[in-house]
């Protein structure tokens, strides 16, 4: 369909710079974070970030999920694929982020807030754990104000797939649905990844004014959880919610609902609209020495899944670039893929 099609991908969350460190549970107990979670950063985090820096020798990485994701998907396209919208600052870490989109060819077109610093997300690496701590500065003026620029708005009309991270439901509601709508009335592809269980815990109300325009949407257990939770779902297993969420009501008739939960080393469960059968792809294994951290597993799933896609691949095919990307993104530092570029 699209593969041709300049900039057919477009994506939209909240651009940030990782500050990423290993470190121990003494920091997690200090700052009362999970060994596992993703979090927005409240007055009593905001110290975390100095601390990583001057004891924890943490570096900086670029982050932000849809931007790791819209990187991924650049990654295996071909030129001028993707382009990403989000909001930043003019300081050093929006030049560290626009220095790494450049190396992964993606476009970024970020509202630019002088008076605002570029978002940092603290990313405390635990083992095989990963704790997101976020200020989100910059990112959290994003709003119509920009989408709706006339340079801007001629993107998404050109667009074909809209990538749509979960996370920017903290940030501009607004914005999202106005992708969602477009897309609905234009028969494009609509696909949204639930972030982290607080999106679907504490942003219900918004997350499912959203529901019935999701073409695809992506999560993981814990995320499905989360949803099952606060929908009073009968059942949290990740079987039992990926059917739930394929088979809400939908908007665009043309397209058959998706639903897609990711489950760490478990296989990638896949529910399709008005189908009884759960289709189960496995991850690509991996000797656990050779994984660096898994912050970003997530995120480069979405962008190997999204380049599928954009491809025009089965649906198997799409979800095994996903996983494909991810083990690639685990054996680097952070949310990064390696370079000389390997080839699925
Ligand atoms: C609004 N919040 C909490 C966030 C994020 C986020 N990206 C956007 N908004 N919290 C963490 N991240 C990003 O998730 C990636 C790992 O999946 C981190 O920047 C990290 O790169």
């Amino acid at each position: 369909m699209a593969a041709r099609k300049e900039f057919a991908l477009l994506a939209l969350e909240n651009p940030l710079l990782d500050i990423q460190a290993q470190a121990d549970q003494a920091l997690l107990d200090k700052y009362e974070l999970k060994a596992n979670d993703a979090i927005l950063a409240e007055e009593k985090h905001i110290p975390l970030y100095e601390e990583l820096l001057n004891n924890y020798d943490a570096k900086l990485i670029a982050g932000g999920a849809a931007q790791n994701s819209a990187r991924g998907a650049q990654y295996i396209l071909p030129p001028n694929s993707v382009v990403y919208l989000g909001g930043a600052g003019d300081d050093k870490y929006s030049a560290i982020l626009k220095d790494a989109v450049k190396q992964a060819g993606l476009r970024v077109e970020y509202r630019v807030d002088p008076k605002e610093k570029t978002g940092r997300c603290g990313a405390i690496i635990t083992g095989h754990n990963r704790s997101l701590v976020t200020d989100l500065g910059a990112a959290n003026h994003y709003g119509l104000d920009h989408l709706k620029k006339p340079e801007i708005w001629s993107l998404v009309e050109n667009a074909e797939v809209y990538y749509i991270g979960g996370f920017h439901f903290t940030v501009s509601p607004p914005a999202i649905m106005e992708l969602a709508k477009q897309a609905a009335e234009h028969n494009k592809t609509f696909v949204l990844s639930l972030s982290a269980p607080f999106i679907p815990q504490f942003f219900k109300e918004v997350v499912d004014a959203s529901a019935p325009y999701w073409d695809y949407i992506i999560g993981n257990e814990t995320e499905a959880a989360a949803y099952a939770e606060s929908h009073d779902l009968p059942s949290k297993e990740p079987k039992d919610v990926v059917k739930v969420l394929a088979n809400l009501p939908k908007k665009n008739g043309k397209r058959k609902r998706v639903a897609i939960v990711t489950q760490g080393t478990e296989p990638t469960l896949v529910a399709i609209q008005g189908e009884d059968a759960i289709q189960e792809f496995p991850v690509h294994a991996i000797d656990p020495a050779k994984i660096n951290d898994t912050n970003g597993a997530g995120d480069a799933f979405a962008g190997g899944f999204l380049a599928g896609l954009l491809e025009g691949k089965s649906l198997a095919t799409s979800i095994d670039m996903g996983q494909w990307l991810a083990k690639l993104s685990i054996q680097e530092l952070g949310p990064s893929y390696p370079f000389p570029k390997q080839v699925y």
